[in-house]
């Protein structure tokens, strides 16, 4: 339900359950944690790239193997989260590594959250994300209710989260909601090319900015300082500060290792 797949230091996850525009059911779950979890283990692995096949990206939980007319209680949704979306969301953000996301087509629910949580998002012209959870009785999840404020503010948060009106690409783009928009026959090459050039990267710097990027609307400027002070040190004894350097007074490209 993962297709996974390695070159060039890019891990390209790819969701695949397209006739159901790639919700999530428990398989696809783990299939996606296995694939971050090498990412994570692998220091060959400098770039994930997650998309999804056919025409939708991620449509969010599998609702077909939730009909409330079965059930003899309702289910316990925060297990779900617990189980399954909390532990995702934290390998995305927690990954010392630059995650891109390519959103092919729409992105509902929780789909739509994973997305938005990934460090570089590029969408499809014909993207569209749908924060969907107020259509069925339920609050934003997968990290909406925090990612979403931060990146467009609260009044647009709000918008969103309480219509579950659709946005378009080019609006997302607009509001920073995502980075930027493609046209749809160039998305993947641009997205490909993009995770190529980050995976040649220095990765030991990106991982400490991603880092520090993340942590700040939690500190004070002062704590920040510090925080960047502490990362520039463990960065400036990088080999690949020491390449930078010597690639530039030489006037030639870094050969970045990543370390
Ligand atoms: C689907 C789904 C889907 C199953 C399309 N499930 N089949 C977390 C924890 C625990 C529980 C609950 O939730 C969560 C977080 C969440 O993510 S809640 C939000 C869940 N997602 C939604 O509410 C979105 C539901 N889908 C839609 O509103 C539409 O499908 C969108 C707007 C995404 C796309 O619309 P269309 O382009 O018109 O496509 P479609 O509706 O015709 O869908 C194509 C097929 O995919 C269709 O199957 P069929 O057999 O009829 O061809 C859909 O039933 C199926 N599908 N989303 N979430």
């Amino acid at each position: 339900t993962v297709l996974c797949a390695f070159a060039d230091g890019v891990l390209t996850l790819t969701l695949n359950r397209p006739e159901k525009l790639n919700a999530f059911d428990e398989d696809m779950h783990v299939a996606l944690r296995a694939g971050f979890d090498r990412a994570a283990t692998d220091d060959g692995v400098r770039a994930v790239l997650v998309t999804g096949a056919g025409r939708g990206f991620c449509a969010g939980q599998d609702l077909g193997n939730r009909d409330p007319r079965k059930w003899t209680e309702p289910p316990n949704l925060g297990r779900t989260l617990d189980t399954y979306y909390n532990p995702l969301l934290k390998r995305i953000r927690g990954l010392a590594k630059p995650v891109i996301c390519a959103v092919n087509g729409v992105a509902a629910g929780a789909g739509a959250n994973v997305a938005i949580a990934c460090d570089l998002v590029l969408a499809a012209r014909s993207a569209r994300f749908i924060e969907a959870f107020a259509k069925i009785g339920l609050v934003p999840d997968a990290g909406g209710t925090w990612t979403l404020p931060h990146l467009v503010g609260e009044a647009r948060a709000k918008a969103l989260a309480l219509t579950g009106e659709p946005i378009s690409a080019e609006d997302a783009a607009r509001w920073g909601l995502i980075w930027k928009v493609v046209d749809d026959d160039a998305l993947m090459d641009e997205a490909r090319a993009l995770a190529a050039r980050l995976a040649a990267g220095p990765t030991l710097g990106l991982g400490l900015t991603k880092k520090l990027i993340q942590e700040a609307p939690g500190r004070s400027l002062e704590a920040q300082l510090d925080a960047e002070r502490d990362a520039q040190a463990r960065a400036g004894r990088s080999a690949d500060y020491a390449e930078g350097v010597t690639a530039f007074l030489e006037k030639r490209p870094a050969r970045f290792v990543g370390r």
